[in-house]
């Protein structure tokens, strides 16, 4: 029957389109450690703590040692983007859909420099990398940051 073929046909050609996007969206994963992996002497850290996805793409944040979260951070996400903040100890995923960068840190080891960055592709993605890098920050963190924007700065290129 010719109806039945035109019935599939149009059902494939609406679907199909719809598993590509849903295919193409990562998810990424960014480990919560006590130590890095690569320098022993590095305590407390996301790893990798500075990552470039695409909109629509998650970020799995895995609980490798207890004792982590992660806290966006105040003033370091896009305006009308969602803050979160994950339990301690718990593996978290969040999709990210709008361009720009994502300041976040762990809760409990703020000061000890626990933080780190998301950078979301697409137009628009700069627009508050300037207030995200004004924001002020204390303890081991301020340090800490310079050297991962250094990082954002070469991943928007
Ligand atoms: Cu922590």
């Amino acid at each position: 029957m010719r109806w039945k073929l035109i019935v599939l046909l149009s059902t494939a050609l609406f679907v199909l389109p719809l598993t590509i996007v849903a295919a193409s969206a990562e998810t990424h994963e960014v480990l919560m450690l006590n130590k890095d992996p690569n320098d022993k002497k590095k305590r407390n850290v996301f790893i990798p703590a500075v990552i470039r996805i695409k909109p629509g793409d998650t970020v799995k944040f895995v609980s490798g040692d207890k004792g982590h979260n992660t806290e966006s951070m105040k003033g370091m996400i896009p305006e009308g983007a969602k803050p979160w903040k994950s339990k301690v100890s718990k593996d978290f995923e969040l999709t990210f859909d709008k361009p720009g960068v994502y300041g976040y840190r762990c809760t409990p080891h703020y000061t000890l420099g626990m933080v780190g960055i998301v950078i979301v592709e697409g137009e628009g993605w700069d627009a508050n990398l300037e207030a995200a890098m004004g924001v002020k920050q204390r303890g081991k963190s301020k340090k800490i940051l310079e050297g991962l924007w250094a990082e954002v700065d070469n991943l928007m290129q």
